[in-house]
């Protein structure tokens, strides 16, 4: 048996899950769970990775009261990076939400227009990919070195630096076909001096802990690199079958797409805003980001600001769930509901603009989230089968959304297909798995890999109901 430490940070929270595998049987256990808090300074919105760092020693060190730990990799959101001046961090990365980026998209765009950055890096149109903030980032002057933010924690923990590839995927310098830095567009937007680690592909033995680190948690894993994009672990976690099926990875964000095995660059992917993103084992990642769980936690959150008093969310799925008024559908990628803020309002602001009254009670907005984040999944699979030409014919959900009954079953009336939720940790599992393999604990392609989260996870079924009451 071997016992994998995950490491995965997502934008709300971070955990530390210890995955016991075995060839016939894989558990996972949750050793530490913690907030991610972000911190505004004068100058934005900024990750704090110190605490993040702390959280994930404590966690190691939690795990190894228990266990004699194999392994240790980590995966987080994409596109944000620490900038550093010998062993010293520059500042504290920023935050991709920070609204600062508009500057650098235009700045951009000026230089390689969006159709041609799109036949290159293969990414769908986002404000904060990172090439759009680094354009924007007057520090980077300063620094001597660069590290997106799980490589960075990874050099704290191990030593050695590097560029993950699935989430330098994510940075839109990355040479869609090649997978290797595009050091021609690096030039154009005046960033080729900018400190690029070499690129690395998940499933690489790094080494071990720093003697200190090893010292401090009292184990000694070895280091290895996996799906850093927590996106691309998550897509090697979804029990399916590439050739007929797509996911939606949905906690934060809801990633919506199928799995190829090259990319698709043409105008109508780009203009439906399909992204191209590296996955494990040199897979593609076809999806759209729909706006996610983020819209609703928002809402909850500028409730909970205002009333001050806390909101019960299984409640609130309740009264959700027992709405028989019509609500709106409204679209949830308006990039207005991309930074923190008063979310009722921006809502109450697109149906006014859509001509549909708002909702009233907090029951109809939770509804209406639900019934807008259902559309957009179920627009965006139809897009990515058509797109792709992947014939798909069922719906995998995982993450945090897979818990949600009631988004997974009205995704599943939208769509006409039916939905299969869970595993809840794909990411963890995505992690743990390609840990096992680069250990020698598994073998095998991402297909066997995946057998083996089908024979221990059950899903949830959802079937399309065959009249539902209302296309709200
Ligand atoms: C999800 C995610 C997503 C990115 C965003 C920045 O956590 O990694 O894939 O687009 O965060």
């Amino acid at each position: 048996m071997s016992v994998l430490a995950a490491v995965d940070l997502g934008a709300t929270s971070g955990r530390v899950i210890l995955g016991h595998v075995a060839p016939d049987r894989i558990d996972l256990e949750v050793v530490h769970r913690f907030g991610n808090h972000p911190v505004r300074t004068p100058d934005g919105l900024h990750w704090d990775v110190l605490a993040l760092y702390r959280e994930i020693l404590d966690g190691l060190r939690t795990a190894g009261r228990s266990h004699a730990v194999d392994g240790v990799a980590v995966d987080s959101w994409a596109v944000d990076y620490g900038l550093l001046r010998g062993d010293h961090l520059v500042s504290a990365p920023f935050h991709y939400r920070d609204e600062r980026t508009v500057a650098g998209v235009e700045k951009v765009h000026a230089l390689v227009d969006p159709a041609e950055l799109y036949r290159r890096n293969g990414l769908q149109h986002l404000p904060f990919t990172t090439v759009f903030q680094l354009a924007v980032d007057d520090l980077v002057a300063t620094a001597d070195a660069w590290l997106l933010v799980p490589d960075l924690l990874t050099w704290w923990l191990n030593g050695s630096r590097w560029a993950e590839a699935t989430n330098a995927s994510t940075t839109g310098l990355v040479d869609v076909h090649r997978r290797t830095w595009d050091r021609d567009l690096l030039d154009r937007v005046g960033l080729g001096s900018l400190p690029l680690p070499d690129l690395v592909e998940p499933g690489t033995r790094l080494g071990g802990l720093r003697p200190e680190v090893a010292e401090l948690v009292g184990i000694r894993p070895a280091v290895t690199t996996v799906g850093s994009h927590d996106t691309a672990s998550a897509v090697v976690g979804v029990p399916m079958d590439a050739g007929s099926a797509a996911y939606v990875s949905c906690g934060t964000w809801g990633l919506v797409g199928v799995e190829l095995e090259r990319p698709v660059v043409t105008e109508q992917a780009r203009l439906a805003g399909f992204t191209n993103e590296g996955g494990v084992d040199g897979r593609i990642r076809f999806l759209h980001n729909v706006m996610g769980l983020w819209v609703l936690s928002e809402t909850i959150r500028t409730w909970e600001r205002e009333s001050g008093t806390d909101v019960d969310l299984g409640e609130l799925l309740a009264a959700a769930e027992a709405v028989t008024a019509t609500v709106p559908v409204f679209d949830v990628d308006d990039p207005r509901f991309l930074p923190p803020g008063d979310m009722p309002a921006r809502i109450a602001e697109v149906c006014a603009e859509q001509g549909v009254p708002a909702p009233t009670t907090r029951a109809e907005f939770a509804r209406s989230i639900l019934e807008s984040l259902a559309e957009a999944f179920a627009r965006t699979v139809r897009s990515a089968a058509e797109l792709s030409g992947v014939d798909v014919s069922v719906v995998h959900v995982v993450g945090g959304g897979s818990r949600n009954a009631l988004l997974c079953q009205l995704t599943a009336d939208r769509l006409g297909l039916p939905v299969l939720a869970g595993p809840e940790e794909a990411t963890a599992l995505g992690n743990v798995l390609v840990q096992a393999r680069t250990l020698g604990a598994l073998s095998g392609d991402l297909e066997s890999l995946r057998a083996r989260i089908g024979a221990a996870w059950t899903p949830r079924r959802f079937d399309p109901r065959p009249t539902r009451e209302a296309t709200r």
